[in-house]
């Protein structure tokens, strides 16, 4: 099967500069080695350059990357290939899920959302301390009312919030604290990894998602993993989750044959420490594309 790589190079929704050089890291750390080892075809499709002027960081600019990324997730899907895009900020969510969900809106498919993230980004205009859009994209995507500069004014595709599970959690913002729990938002914070580890709220995730025979998208924003082996990005929060719970996920992932697309963000290649967490997303990427240790066999071993 197919893959196609999108780079999306943007960081005007985050105030820490570097986000820009993610796509570029992750190549050099072999993403596209690892995944043709595995038997995939990998199409690179380059890095998208939407013109907006440049220093731009207003809702406008942010529309005319999410536009071109949107079109390239819908185009993969709709060529039965998986979209992987590799940024870049958090905002390059509104276009990913805004593609899975106009392609979706044709087979009929209910699109759900695994956000393994240190944060909830589900900051509107109103509520966010940063007025970074990178903490903003699951509002936007939900419909909460401020966004309309970031869309045409077209009919647009809505993404269900009780789709949504938030994975991950430990830090959010007193506003979209009260928004995520009105929403009706799935959460699992760090606490109850804590008190029950990934594997059963994972599992129930991935059983809800194949009961209703949806669409899984999954985004790994880099500040989920904890700062001792990821610390390349721009806000780090202490407390994430291990290499060995990420790598647990990624083969549940990988073993329930749902995701249908996959973005890779917040990655800052600045501030990481020689190339460490540009290293680690590969070797999860490689986990949910299918790398094992060894193929497990379907009956137990018999005696000898
Ligand atoms: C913070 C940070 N909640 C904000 N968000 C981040 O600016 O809205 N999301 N870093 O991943
Ligand atoms: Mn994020
Ligand atoms: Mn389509
Ligand atoms: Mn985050």
């Amino acid at each position: 099967s197919t893959i196609d790589l999108i780079g999306a190079p943007i960081e005007i929704g985050t105030s820490e500069p570097g986000a820009v050089m993610g796509p570029a890291a992750l190549r050099t750390a072999g993403l596209l080695r690892v995944l043709r080892d595995l038997g995939f075809t990998v199409r690179d499709q380059g890095d998208l350059d939407p013109d907006c002027t440049p220093g731009q960081r207003d809702l406008p600019a942010i529309r005319s990357w999410m536009t071109e990324i949107s079109q390239a997730v819908e185009t993969a899907l709709d060529g039965g290939s998986l979209p992987l895009v590799a940024g870049g900020d958090h905002s390059l969510s509104l276009g990913s899920i805004d593609g899975a969900l106009r392609h979706c809106g044709r087979t009929g498919q209910a699109v759900f959302v695994l956000w393994l993230d240190a944060h909830a980004d589900f900051n509107t205009l109103e509520t966010s301390p940063s007025g970074n859009v990178h903490g903003m994209p699951l509002a936007a995507l939900c419909g909460e009312p401020g966004f309309d500069d970031l869309f045409d004014g077209g009919e647009r595709p809505l993404l269900d919030p009780r789709r949504i599970h938030l994975f991950g959690l430990r830090s959010i913002d007193a506003g979209e604290r009260a928004i995520v729990t009105q929403r009706q938002v799935n959460v699992i914070d760090m606490r109850t990894i804590d008190e029950f580890g990934v594997v059963a709220p994972l599992r129930r995730i991935l059983d809800r998602v194949a009961a209703a025979n949806g669409y899984l998208h999954v985004s790994f924003d880099v500040d989920f993993l904890d700062p001792a082996i990821a610390p390349g990005v721009g806000t780090t929060v202490p407390g994430g989750a291990t290499f060995r719970e990420a790598h647990l996920i990624m083969e549940m992932l990988c073993d329930s044959g749902l995701v249908g697309s996959l973005d890779v963000v917040e990655l800052n290649p600045f501030l990481d420490e020689r190339g460490r967490s540009a290293r680690a997303l590969v070797e999860l990427v490689a986990s949910l594309f299918g790398r094992r240790i060894i193929d497990r066999p379907t009956e137990p071993p018999l005696e000898a």
